[in-house]
């Protein structure tokens, strides 16, 4: 691992953000492949995403007050739908719904002004919306050349996000046919934008194989540039060969919002979670699902302020 991902090891402790059209659903983030929702039915609702209620501040306040550091939000999951202002592809909030406003660019105001990091989830290859994109697989819209979804739509959108919103990190993940030299070509493009900018190992490896990884494989990680190790999706690993690493977690048993999965950690378990992580030298990402009003789910809310509670009397800082 690298020293630009040093900042993690102190922060500890982060708000994941699973949101986007999908949370209209109220079924998950992989409702639209798991139900093979075609891409002109997956867009007509994408056209109608109004989260009249969403307030960045309130969001940020919410992860401030739970004593997380940082917040990383999806900007665009497999779906192919931008949650950001994008020239790349008009896919996205700004261009395509009536809502029209950039919520990244909002939540980075409010997140500068509490002092909270912000990083960016980015599906670098899956993408179920453009032609080409990895992972699309029932509808023959999706059918393309996968280098040119790269060019015309992955890397200008790293881009974007880089130059706009000034992230402290990208969360790339799924890395379906992602070679060793693809992986540096979205280092560079990260790089030569923003050298501090830190990226995770998903660019290359699924949070699964994460713990079975090699030497020579760990060597080429280091030789590509990756700055920190997300290991496989809800598990604490026993020890990790690199000095930064981050594990995700969910709350409930779901990334995005799910209407009838109410089976909420209690402070406790987050409490137990957060330490055993720490403890172990990691970072501990703790996700929770917006409603598509732009809502974090109150028992959510609750359980994380509570265990802000804790923190504040016992914590760090
Ligand atoms: C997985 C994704 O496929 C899930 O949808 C989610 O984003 C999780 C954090 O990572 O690999």
């Amino acid at each position: 691992s690298t020293g630009r991902a040093a900042w993690l090891d102190e922060a500890k402790y982060g708000m994941f953000i699973h949101w986007g059209v999908y949370s209209t659903l109220e079924n998950g983030e992989w409702v639209m492949n798991r139900t093979k929702i075609p891409v002109a039915e997956y867009k007509e609702m994408a056209s109608k995403f109004n989260p009249t209620k969403f307030d960045a501040k309130e969001w940020v306040a919410v992860a401030k007050n739970s004593g997380m550091k940082y917040i990383t939000i999806t900007s665009k999951h497999h779906d192919g739908f931008a949650m950001f202002d994008s020239d790349a592809s008009d896919y996205n909030i700004v261009d395509y719904t009536p809502f029209q406003r950039d919520v990244l660019q909002e939540l980075k105001e409010a997140c500068d002004k509490a002092g909270i990091k912000l990083g960016f989830y980015y599906s670098q290859t899956q993408d179920w919306e453009f032609p080409g994109g990895a992972g699309g697989k029932w509808d023959p819209a999706q059918k393309g050349d996968f280098r040119n979804y790269i060019d015309t739509k992955a890397i200008p959108q790293v881009k974007e996000l880089l130059t706009k919103y000034d992230p402290t990190h990208i969360w790339f993940d799924t890395p379906h046919a992602m070679t060793a030299d693809l992986g540096r070509e979205f280092e560079a493009v990260v790089r030569e934008i923003d050298p501090d900018t830190i990226i995770n190992s998903r660019l290359m490896y699924h949070g699964n194989q994460v713990e079975g990884l090699k030497q020579e494989q760990l060597d080429e990680l280091v030789d590509i540039g990756v700055d920190f190790l997300s290991y496989r999706d809800r598990t604490i690993p026993p020890k990790s060969p690199w000095e930064y690493w981050e594990t995700c977690m969910t709350l409930n048993g779901s990334w995005g919002y799910r209407a009838n999965d109410n089976n909420w950690k209690t402070p406790k378990q987050v409490i137990m979670q957060l330490t055993e992580v720490v403890s172990k030298g990691g970072a501990f990402l703790l996700n929770v699902g917006p409603t598509a009003e732009g809502i974090i789910p109150e028992p959510a809310v609750q359980s994380l302020k509570e265990a802000g509670e804790w923190l504040k009397v016992n914590g760090e800082s």
